[in-house]
């Protein structure tokens, strides 16, 4: 079923294995070119251009771009129990994570008298990005707001595309989990033109401000992300997010049919997204193999996971040790890793490159999905070997603050100085020799 690479002889350098590695083609550069222009009308016109843009993809044109409060209430009055009760497990879960993730403010004295401390700041206000696209993702909203809460972000605004069959507000689901993580600013807006509104900021139907925002997070399509691109340093974004993907490094110990669950699993999400195994045991990917026929025959969306698995972005890598393995999902820096072989723990520790690791039979990516406490807005495409996942870390700004007395200054000015002339910069000495009449 899985397209097979036989690394056995042979694995090739890290700079090859980037080059060979299956993954997604996605041509972000392209379209940023298509949504320049959209970009630039929310600009020029604001909230109109944006509800024509929604109207136009979306096929809704929501009366104000804000949803009311009283949606919020209503769609959480009427969310199932049971799906209540899932999501605040998620949710305390998700916050008992973040919250110990929280970094004190550290104080350094650098000298009698000088000091230097990192202070970290919240975000002063953020906008958090829900999909809507081929499946709503309530959890997605708490992935996002429970990092930015537990950083104190002050001001926070969900978004999300309107639907047409709830009359134009974002999925019911989603409203819920927004009301039920204490969120009452909620946009029905979505793609490409959500992430406009929320950089430029414009005036609702109604009157009421919708005041721009510093930073947006969260994942969507193509277009979503190509706006992030683009709007970057006006805003900051988090890591952009590609298609999903999950690599599996299993041994002859791992069962075939979890493997299999797993990489189903993940398909699910879109026809471009990436299951990849790689394994020291052709018996294992022959065993991965026949399971995936029986699994993806009886799975709800079996099309488009057909479509993923068999895309030239997943397959089956085989190679000849633990240790090549490891390469291979080094340089391969997957979204999620799973290692389910012997000593899997001991496996885990020696992995760099990963959006997030799995360890061992009973840690599924769709328990991290959901219900682990750990994010799973996590870097794609390659972006592990620089970047990590959404955090409350990526809410904070570290600012130095310097705190030195006048004998502290006067003990380093001549290093200052020199240093200073030595870049040919004369007059950055000067700032300091005026504090002493010019004596240093
Ligand atoms: N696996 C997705 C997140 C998700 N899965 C949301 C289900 N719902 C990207 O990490
Ligand atoms: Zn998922």
């Amino acid at each position: 079923m899985l397209n097979r690479t036989d690394l056995r002889n042979r694995v090739p350098s890290a700079a090859e294995l980037r080059a060979t590695l299956p993954r997604a083609d996605v041509d972000v550069d392209a379209a940023v070119h298509q949504v320049r222009p959209l970009v630039d009308d929310v600009k020029a016109r604001g909230v109109e251009a944006a509800l024509d843009y929604t109207e136009k993809f979306d096929q809704v044109r929501p009366p104000t771009v804000r949803v009311p409060r009283a949606e919020l209430d209503a769609a959480l009055a009427a969310l199932e129990p049971d799906i209540r009760s899932a999501l605040e497990e998620a949710i305390t879960r998700a916050r008992a994570v973040h919250a110990d993730q929280r970094r004190p403010d550290v104080t350094t004295t650098v000298t009698d008298g000088g000091t230097v401390t990192e202070r970290w700041v919240p975000v002063g206000r953020v906008g958090l990005y829900a999909p809507g696209g081929l499946a709503v993702y309530p959890s997605s909203v708490v992935m996002n707001v429970v990092p930015a809460q537990a950083a104190g972000v002050g001001s926070l605004v969900v978004c999300s595309p309107p639907q047409a069959e709830f009359g134009g507000t974002p999925h019911p689901t989603i409203l819920a989990a927004a009301a039920l993580l204490g969120v009452d600013e909620v946009w029905a807006v979505g793609g490409a033109q959500a992430v406009a509104l929320l950089a430029y900021g414009g005036t609702d139907t109604d009157g009421a401000e919708l005041a721009p925002v510093d930073m947006v997070t969260g994942p969507g399509n193509i277009y979503l992300t190509a706006a992030k691109r683009m709007l970057r340093g006006l805003i900051g974004i988090d890591s952009e997010a590609g298609p999903t993907e999950i690599a599996i490094l299993a041994d002859e110990t791992a069962d075939p049919a979890h493997v299999a669950a797993d990489l189903v699993s993940q398909a699910e999400h879109d026809t471009m997204a990436a299951s990849v195994l790689v394994t020291t045991s052709e018996q294992l990917a022959d065993d991965v193999d026949a399971e995936l026929e029986r699994r993806v025959a009886a799975t709800k969306h079996t099309e488009r996971v057909t479509t993923a698995l068999r895309g030239a972005q997943s397959g089956t890598v085989l190679v000849s040790s633990i240790d090549d393995g490891i390469r291979v999902v080094d340089a391969y820096a997957a979204e999620h890793l799973e290692i389910q072989t012997a000593d899997a723990s001991a496996v885990a520790a020696r992995v760099r490159n990963a959006g997030a690791i799995f360890v061992g039979p009973y840690a599924p990516v769709s328990l991290g999905d959901y219900c682990a406490g750990s994010n799973h807005v996590l870097p794609t495409g390659g972006y592990a070997r620089h970047s990590g996942g959404l955090s409350v870390q990526t809410f904070l700004r570290g600012i130095h603050v310097v705190d030195y007395s006048q004998d502290a200054l006067r003990a380093v000015a001549d290093k200052v100085v020199t240093l200073a002339n030595a870049e040919d910069l004369p007059a950055h000495g000067e700032a300091v020799r005026a504090r002493f009449g010019g004596e240093v």
